[in-house]
């Protein structure tokens, strides 16, 4: 049983003290969801492997009654493993192929395209001691420098921000990922708006984007994780003229989203497709 109910998360941390990687705030959700304290090892990219003794290159990592273990989803399993008594993180075994299929088109969607508006931000926030190996280390992940990568990111925001349609449709009919309440579904998709909040300079989604009632739900779990003072609002942003629609004001309800009550429940789509059109 974790010591003092707490255990040790090694945390990859800006200037700000704010956690920038996904993986970490993943795991730091997963720690709040089972009702755990967490001991914070500070730190940044620079001297992972001096502060873990060896252990690890990347982060997160955690240190639990003197057992290490690594990796964010290894992280989640091995806290349903040991605890099983408390709320679970994954549960049936469909919700990690399931969590790893939408979390894979976030990052497609999303995640890439912000990071190629953020990376500088990322980089400036970032520890001091961290910037030289930031910038080269990021320019060799996206090909090039990073004042270059971020050159016409105006033009490209809104339309990423369109492109999340996909999850807000599915958040009109749920109220989480996990159905009541949330689960590591949920932890796996904040993370990453949370990754987003720690770098974004300018705002990503508009302020009336529908995102926003399950993001601010998920931002103010467990004790408000997800209000450290070091994270940007990312609710701002404004349509220019010729931009695209930011989200879908009159999303269309058919077969996939519409659920079927008998006969009067899909009465307009049916005269809709059976209309005579000549
Ligand atoms: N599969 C690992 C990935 C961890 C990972 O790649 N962490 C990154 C932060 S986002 C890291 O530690 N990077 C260190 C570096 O870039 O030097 C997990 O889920 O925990």
């Amino acid at each position: 049983m974790a010591k003092n109910n707490t255990i040790t998360l090694y945390d990859l941390q800006l200037e700000s003290g704010a956690t920038i990687s996904p993986f970490v705030w993943a795991t730091k959700l997963a720690i709040g969801h089972k009702g755990f304290e967490m001991d914070i090892v500070p730190g940044g990219f620079t001297g992972i492997m001096d502060r873990t003794g060896g252990k690890t290159e990347r982060l997160p990592a955690i240190v639990d009654d003197g057992e290490w273990v690594l990796d964010s989803w290894l992280i989640a399993e091995y806290l349903d493993a040991k605890y099983p008594d408390r709320p679970t993180l994954i549960g049936d075994p469909s919700i990690k192929p399931c969590a790893q299929f939408i979390e894979s088109w976030l990052w497609a969607t999303a995640v890439g395209p912000w990071m190629t508006c953020y990376v500088k931000s990322y980089r400036d926030r970032s520890l001091k001691v961290d910037h030289e190996y930031v910038t080269s280390s990021r320019a060799n992940m996206l090909g090039a420098p990073l004042e270059e990568i971020i050159v016409g990111r105006e033009d490209r925001l809104p339309q990423i921000s369109a492109n999340l349609e996909l999850l807000r449709g599915t958040l009109r009919e749920n109220r989480w990922f996990g159905g009541d309440e949330p689960n590591y579904v949920d932890h796996r998709l904040l993370a990453c708006f949370l990754w987003l909040a720690s770098v974004c300079d300018t705002p990503a989604l508009a302020s009336d984007d529908p995102l926003r009632d399950w993001l601010d739900r998920g931002f103010d779990l467990y004790g408000g994780l997800g209000r450290h003072p070091g994270l940007s609002d990312i609710f701002g942003l404004e349509q220019r003229p010729g931009d695209p629609d930011l989200f879908d004001r009159s999303p269309r309800e058919f077969g996939l989203n519409k659920r079927n009550t008998g006969p009067a429940s899909t009465a307009e789509e049916t005269a809709r497709i059976t209309a005579d059109t000549n």
